[in-house]
């Protein structure tokens, strides 16, 4: 069994969760490479040599260039806030390394134009890491709506609910500070429902949009929170707000078909409720994260009286993925999309094929994030840019 040796960036709630995919992916996986868990990276050497500790890496670096420079390392997983994606990437590509980059790609169309420039003159693997594809139930819509199962897609229809920061005095950490996240709810869940539309529907060509920032001021973080990283200590000095909110707007498919998306971090009640249907001509799709394992269907052909929409279990050992976990009707949960990303990557890398979301998957998200970000300008349709 041949060995990939792994460097990974990062080490709170993505590097958590990246962490523990590494650990379990060749457990259930006939993986070949194996990942080697080589070394994690982080700038606060306490806090990265404890993390290397408890969550399996052999060692630890303070500098990602030094991490990015060893030999003993072939794939660096970048699993940091979006301010540093792009030096991280382009130091990882530059020597020769394979990468997988957390969501979204960059903080800015200008960043993502980059990393994808130098991820074509690698020529390594370079993938982005939107785990909502690897839901069983994801890959299963996938199928039906491929196999024609719902015909001519006439609607897309997807919010991404969550209510961790509705409480005002949920302190400022990173993801409500542009110079670090680049946008709010935009970037870090509108990306997650945009590449699911782009994926499951097909290219946008315009959007328009509008963004909202209810809370404005919020008392300053004293210090990141446990592993989720989206708990954290509040002090008593305040600072601004500079990110959305909330983010919805409407999108014109390529396809004929229409868009809504809604992306809102203040939602009572919706932890994280990332929801999608789709309308076509034969049936209709709805998918609920919250119930991740389900995966609700319609189809117009049903006989007479017994039309209804029905949920399938998607557990059986048929189904995406499945087969490697558990028997029918015991479900998974959020942390298996993290393996599967990370078994499709080496199995892309072993192979050459699909080795995941590409960068240019990942530049066409954040051009759609862009085109938006105008469009709230403009206060007008706009078009999402081309590579
Ligand atoms: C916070 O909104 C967050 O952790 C996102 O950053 C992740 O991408 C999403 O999967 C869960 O919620």
């Amino acid at each position: 069994m041949s060995q990939i040796g792994v460097g990974l960036v990062g080490y709170k709630f993505m590097g958590r969760a990246h962490s523990n995919a590494y650990r379990q992916v060749s457990h259930f996986f006939d993986v070949d490479p194996e990942p080697r868990m080589v070394a994690i990276c982080g700038r606060d050497e306490a806090g990265v040599k404890e993390a290397a500790r408890t969550l399996g890496w052999e060692g630890y670096e303070t500098d990602y260039r030094h991490l990015v420079a060893r030999p003993d390392i072939q794939l660096v997983d970048v699993a940091t806030p979006g301010d540093t994606h792009k030096d991280v990437v382009l130091a990882a590509l530059g020597a020769g390394k394979h990468v997988i980059c957390e969501k979204p790609l960059a903080n800015t169309l200008a960043e993502a134009r980059e990393m994808l420039e130098a991820a074509r003159k690698a020529g390594t693997v370079a993938v982005v890491n939107y785990n909502y594809r690897r839901v069983p139930a994801v890959q299963f819509a996938k199928k039906l709506i491929d196999d024609g199962a719902i015909g001519e897609i006439r609607h897309w229809r997807a919010v991404y609910l969550q209510d961790w920061i509705n409480d005002p005095n949920f302190p400022l950490v990173w993801r409500l500070q542009k110079e670090k996240a680049g946008s709010g709810a935009l970037g870090d869940i509108a990306a997650h429902i945009t590449d699911l539309g782009l994926y499951l529907v097909g290219p946008i060509t315009e959007v328009v949009g509008t963004m909202s920032t209810y809370i404005k001021r919020r008392p300053v973080a004293t210090e990141s929170g446990g592993g989720a990283g989206l708990t954290a200590e509040s002090g008593t000095e305040m600072g601004d707000v500079t990110v959305d909110d909330s983010t919805t707007f409407l999108a014109n498919f390529a396809s004929g078909a229409s868009g809504t998306f809604e992306a809102t971090r203040l939602a009572p009640g919706r932890r994280n409720y990332n929801s999608f249907e789709i309308n076509g001509s034969k049936g209709s799709i709805s998918f609920n994260l919250e119930r991740m394992n389900e995966l609700e269907v319609y189809f117009v052909d049903d006989p007479a009286g017994l039309q209804g929409f029905r949920t399938i279990n998607v557990t059986d050992s048929g189904h995406p993925y499945a087969a490697h976990w558990w028997p029918a009707g015991h479900p998974i949960g959020y942390e298996h999309t993290f393996t599967h990303a990370i078994n499709d990557l080496l199995e892309g890398i072993r192979t050459g094929g699909n080795a995941g979301p590409t960068f240019e998957e990942g530049f066409a998200v954040q051009a759609v994030l862009d085109a938006v970000e105008r469009s709230v300008q403009t206060h007008d349709w706009a078009t999402p840019e081309k590579p």
